[in-house]
């Protein structure tokens, strides 16, 4: 009797280390990558892009982004209304398991409003992405002048 219970108990132990060493109990299953943002003319609103992918198997949502240079960080996305591109702050942004979610221009987008200096091509601002499930992750956005994927498809609609 005694010692069947010890061995429940081992199992019990071993069986919750197995799960902490687990892949799927890393601390996040959301990957941000291509992150970047479009140089601007000063004292002008900016947009931070990126892709996110949710590589768990349960959807996780984005809440909030902070960033240190801009005075307002907001989550917007832009659609259109009668031919109008109109934006709206959004509360959360889902990001269903196992897909991925392009952030890019005419879509969703991180508003970075208030800039507190100037951002030039070369140099980058740092962007604290706030998740409902997963931790929070900090990702670097270099500000480029153009949008490297539409950058991308023209070169290749211009052909090789
Ligand atoms: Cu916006």
């Amino acid at each position: 009797m005694a010692q069947q219970r010890i061995t429940c108990r081992f199992s019990i132990t071993f069986g919750l280390l197995l799960m902490l060493s687990s892949p799927l109990f890393a601390a996040s299953s959301i990957d941000v990558t291509d992150a970047w943002m479009r140089e601007a003319p000063p004292n002008v609103p900016m947009a931070g892009y990126m892709s996110v992918v949710n590589r768990g198997d349960a959807s996780d949502f984005l809440v909030a982004a902070s960033c240190d240079d801009f005075a307002v960080t907001e989550l917007h996305r832009t659609f259109y209304e009668s031919d109008m591109m109109r934006m709206v702050r959004m509360e959360a942004i889902e990001i269903p398991a196992g897909a991925s979610l392009l952030f890019e221009p005419a879509g969703y987008h991180i508003m970075l409003i208030g800039p507190k200096k100037r951002l030039l091509t070369g140099e980058q601002s740092q962007i604290t992405l706030h998740f409902r499930h997963g931790e929070s992750q900090v990702v670097t956005f270099p500000v480029v002048k153009q949008d490297p994927q539409a950058a991308a498809r023209e070169h290749l609609s211009h052909g090789n």
